[in-house]
């Protein structure tokens, strides 16, 4: 049994970091209440269920008990608040940290002396000092005296069977020992997971930035090779599988693009805090050029192959299949299949969509709907639904071009069927 002495945690943002969070510390007995300005999505979760889709809170939410508010007022008298609130970018990819400053103020304003706060939000080394110390500061609150103050990046994975905050890993920093030692406690009570302590908050700030950065360049690598095999009809995803037989190789998989809320975004974290720091990011920049590029690559590879069979884009009956970021959620945060959407209609295609986790997008009801109209195919998102389509629809539905934006069918029995196939350096 954990012992959290029933203490009271307010956790800040009911989102997929934070709800998860606050059902677990529910689960694990302490006194909790949610806090989020989105009234509706409150109302759905004071009636036990998900705003979002997450199999985890299926069967969690319903057997657990918090408040939820999104009343300040309501969150006061709390032990430890734990801020989940989103980071994303701005469209020159600059962080956006407006969120973790007003919940670092509401918070700063409504609790008492003593308490713990732990900021789970991405962000980039120097956050915590140069934002979120200033305003408890400035509120009246001396750091590791009556405010102890720490980082812990999520490291929530959506859809992702095995991992949850419930086993996961966890990486801790603070401005101080007792910040550092209460933190700590917090995290084993409600992981089974690791937890790494560093020795400071900006380790920890950069712990998630370089685990994250350290996907990307690697798709980034595999997406460069992907593009320098396919013009010498090399099967990357057969190179992959032999190079994943030695011992300290780490695969990682070429695709049509890197999407997400933490991949595509939080290198330029690092890359913007660079440059105030006269450092200039070159091998992530160029990372980042290489995986955004992959939308454009992918719609490329599909006007080559549909004049191999002397059709163009414009008038063609294009079925884009996947338009969530990953597979098997309904995710649409920088899905790379938004821009090859776009760039496909701004092209004049008769433009189909179809994904059975975000149907409030999809121009068709069900795959065979889409299979029936199209002439060609674009797969973006590798669904399971997708992986298993019989050749023999494709062919049955007369599809002349398939271009497989995620590797995931069966090329040789598609060719052999005598469709033109084209995947991301195969
Ligand atoms: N992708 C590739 N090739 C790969 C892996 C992913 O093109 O080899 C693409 C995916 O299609 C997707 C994007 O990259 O569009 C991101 O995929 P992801 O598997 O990294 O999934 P995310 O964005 O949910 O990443 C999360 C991250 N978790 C956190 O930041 C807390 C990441 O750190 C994890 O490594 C990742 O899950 C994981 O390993 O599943």
């Amino acid at each position: 049994m954990t012992q959290t002495n029933k203490q009271k945690v307010c956790v800040i943002g009911m989102g997929y970091v934070g709800l998860p969070l606050a059902a677990v510390c529910a689960k694990d007995g302490y006194d909790v209440t949610g806090y989020d300005l989105d009234k509706g999505k409150l109302d759905i979760i004071a009636q036990g269920k998900s705003p979002f889709y997450e199999e985890f809170l299926d069967d969690l939410l319903p057997n657990v008990k918090f408040k939820v508010t999104n009343d300040p007022e309501d969150i006061k008298h709390n032990d430890i608040y734990v801020i989940c609130v989103p980071t994303p970018v701005d469209e020159k990819h600059n962080p956006i940290i407006k969120y973790v400053a007003d919940a670092s103020f509401t918070v700063s304003k409504n609790m008492d002396k003593g308490a713990l706060v732990i900021l789970e939000s991405t962000v980039n080394p120097g956050v915590s000092e140069q934002v979120v110390k200033p305003i408890f500061e400035r509120a009246g609150f001396t750091i590791g005296k009556d405010v102890f103050i720490s980082h812990c990046p999520e490291r929530v994975d959506p859809g992702n069977k095995k991992w949850n905050v419930t086993n996961l890993p966890r990486v801790v920093g603070s401005f101080d020992a007792e910040g550092l030692k209460r933190t700590v406690e917090f995290y084993k009570n409600i992981t089974s997971g690791e937890i790494a302590e560093m020795d400071n908050i900006r380790e920890a700030e950069a712990t998630k930035i370089l685990e994250n950065s350290f996907r990307d360049i690697n798709i980034a690598f595999v997406n460069e090779m992907a593009m320098s095999f396919a013009k010498i009809d090399i099967d990357i995803t057969n190179v992959i599988r032999g190079a994943s037989s030695k011992f300290s190789f780490m695969p990682h998989y070429p695709g049509c693009g890197v999407g997400g809320h933490c991949i595509p975004v939080d290198p330029y974290y690092m890359i913007e805090k660079g440059k105030e720091n006269d450092f200039e990011h070159k091998f992530l920049s160029a990372a980042r050029k290489i995986n955004d590029g992959m939308a454009d690559y992918t719609v490329e590879m599909l006007q080559d192959k549909l004049n191999d069979v002397s059709k163009a884009v414009k008038g063609t009956k294009i079925g884009v299949l996947g338009i969530s970021y990953k597979a098997n959620i309904g995710d649409l945060r920088e899905s790379p299949s938004l821009r090859i959407i776009d760039k496909i209609k701004k092209m004049g295609a008769d433009l189909l969509t179809f994904d059975p986790y975000v149907p409030q997008l999809s121009t068709e009801k069900t795959l065979a709907e889409i299979l029936k109209k199209s002439e060609a195919l674009v797969i973006v998102t590798n669904h399971n639904e997708f992986k298993d389509i019989p050749v023999e629809d494709f062919v049955k539905n007369g599809i002349k071009v398939i271009i497989d934006g995620r590797n995931c069918l069966d090329k040789k029995a598609i060719r052999a069927a005598g469709i033109v196939y084209a995947g991301i350096g195969r």
